[in-house]
């Protein structure tokens, strides 16, 4: 995996590798260390107690350890660190490109694996992520053009030892769900890095966290981005308060879908509403 800092990554290359060379890249420097450290606190807060939806459990579920694999969603909700993590000015640059200047955020939550915490199985994301039945989606598409783009901010050090995400370089450019015979951990790498640190990947990639055989917690923070027109996975202004979303950023309006608010009742629209929800 190629690594970059704020000041390298350039978005004509990442791109390019998003979609013909490895399917992900690191890039560090995005984030203080306070603001790791406050968005750490604050997952590991709302995680004290497993009872919220997760996915791609795998085998866990059927061992009775999904206890030890926990989501917090909603996470602008939750702290204003959120926020910034999910605008940095360098990962927006390069979305502008990989997915259009008017790119959206489908959810943004946190996946914490405790020690002895379990894998999940080898996947794609959402939109693709139930793409084991092929036909529910169009005749012909393909991944030659993103709907999908992952942001993970590691909150943890994410070693071997600890379940660091494992892909397999090169399995975005043939969209399908990866089977046994692809045999994915033969085949993968995983995406090594240090607290603060971004892995921005196409999640197409066939991918999944690995088992947490470290003795420590290992979290992140899980951003999924999405073209205009894609429906997003949480309703985040449903979930956000009013006084949010009045005070949210530019950059952030746009990824909440106020810059394209449809579907709308047309028949009753005054004309030309590209300047968001009331
Ligand atoms: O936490 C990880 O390593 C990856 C999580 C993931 O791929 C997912 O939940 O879709
Ligand atoms: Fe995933």
């Amino acid at each position: 995996m190629k690594r970059y800092t704020a000041k390298t990554a350039d978005p004509d290359e990442i791109v390019a590798e998003l979609l013909h060379g490895k399917g992900a890249v690191l890039i560090s420097g995005l984030f203080t260390d306070e603001q790791v450290a406050e968005a750490r606190r604050i997952v590991m807060e709302y995680s004290a107690e497993a009872d919220k939806v997760t996915h791609f459990q795998g085998k866990a579920a059927e061992e009775g350890r999904i206890n030890l694999q926990r989501r917090v969603w909603n996470l602008l909700d939750k702290g204003a660190v959120f926020s910034d993590m999910a605008t940095p000015p360098a990962i927006m640059a390069i979305l502008r490109k990989f997915l259009g200047t008017e790119f959206i955020m489908g959810s943004i939550a946190a996946n914490r694996i405790l020690p002895d915490g379990p894998g999940q199985e080898p996947h794609v994301d959402y939109p693709y992520w139930d793409f084991y039945k092929s036909e529910s989606h169009p005749v012909g598409l393909n991944s030659s053009f993103p709907m999908n783009a992952q942001v993970s901010v590691l909150l943890d050090p994410f070693t071997k030892e600890s379940g660091a995400t494992a892909y397999v370089p090169g399995s975005q450019k043939e969209l399908r769900y990866p089977k046994e015979s692809d045999n994915f951990y033969d085949n993968c790498e995983q995406m090594l890095g240090e607290p603060g640190d971004v892995a921005l990947f196409y999640g197409v990639a066939w991918h999944c966290a690995m088992p947490n055989n470290a003795d420590h917690d290992r979290s992140a923070v899980l951003i999924n981005y999405l073209p205009k027109w894609v429906k997003p996975l949480e309703d985040m202004p449903a979930a956000l308060s009013q006084e949010f979303l009045d005070a949210a950023s530019p950059d952030l309006k746009q990824l909440l879908g106020f810059n394209y608010p449809y579907p709308e009742i047309l028949d009753q629209a005054k004309g030309g509403n590209t300047e968001g929800r009331k």
